[in-house]
């Protein structure tokens, strides 16, 4: 089964989520949106397509696995979890990763308010004031407590694991650690100055990073040209102005 990612096609964004844990999977799948227009992808199929579905997702990313239509990032994890052993299959263990994930989500969605304070349908250079409030607090508040959360979390499941340890639940890999993952590179590319002075006190989550980095699938993803490079189009953003010594 191949299973239809449809995301925007020319940012990592939120599809980079579901990307990661496709790759890690060695999962079959079609970047749809990133296909030929002539052969049904592009961005107008992406949004033409989205009505028609029964279930119809708000917004991409979505991912289609047959009769399924899934939305919503976390929801689609959850589901790709499941189906390819990147999560826990107690419920404890799945509620506590769907957990991890959501987090990741608010996270997410702080860092784009940061340069969309106002509004999403205003460009960044009509809003920059609002911006630059809005990101002096994400700086020197929010992406300590987020990421000060994850190094918590690590440092409580490492004792657990034993030697093989070192991911978010202990001895497994997850789909959260390969968002952590994503989470540490957007940030540095974003804020690369918060993050130099953040990163000393995050070595278990910046040891995750690395060690998602190395593995063979991902990091023969990273090489490929179906990694998308980060850009001011997309969520994690660099405007210098929002991230000052
Ligand atoms: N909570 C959703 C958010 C989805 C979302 O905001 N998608 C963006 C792209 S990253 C979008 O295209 N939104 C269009 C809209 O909200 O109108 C998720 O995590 O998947």
């Amino acid at each position: 089964m191949t299973y239809q990612l449809h995301y925007w096609p020319t940012i990592q964004g939120r599809g980079e989520f579901v990307r990661l844990a496709l790759e890690e999977a060695g999962a079959a799948y079609v970047d749809v949106a990133r296909g030929d227009e002539a052969d049904g992808g592009g961005e107008q199929a992406l949004m033409a397509d989205m009505p028609e579905h029964d279930r119809p997702p708000f917004a991409p990313p979505y991912l289609v696995d047959g009769d399924l239509v899934i939305g919503q990032t976390a929801n689609i994890l959850l589901h790709l979890g499941l189906r390819h052993a990147l999560a826990p299959r107690d419920e404890g263990g799945r509620l506590w990763v769907n957990q991890l994930q959501l987090t990741i989500a608010d996270l997410v969605a702080e860092t784009h308010d940061v340069h969309h304070p106002v509004g999403m349908g205003l460009y960044y250079e009509d809003q920059k004031q609002e911006a630059a409030r809005r990101a002096e607090e994400f700086r020197t508040r929010r992406m300590k407590k987020y990421l000060g959360w994850f190094e918590t979390v690590l440092a409580r499941a490492q004792p657990k694991a034993g030697n093989g340890g070192g991911w978010l639940t202990g001895e497994t890999l997850t789909y959260a650690d390969l968002s952590l993952f994503q989470v540490v590179e957007g940030l540095r590319y974003a804020f690369p100055r918060a993050m130099a002075r953040l990163e000393p006190g995050l070595g278990r989550v910046i040891a995750v990073r690395d060690a998602v980095a190395q593995r063979p699938n991902i990091a023969a993803y990273l090489a490929s040209d179906r990694r998308i490079p980060f850009s001011t189009e997309g969520i994690f953003r660099h405007y210098p102005e929002l991230d000052p010594e």
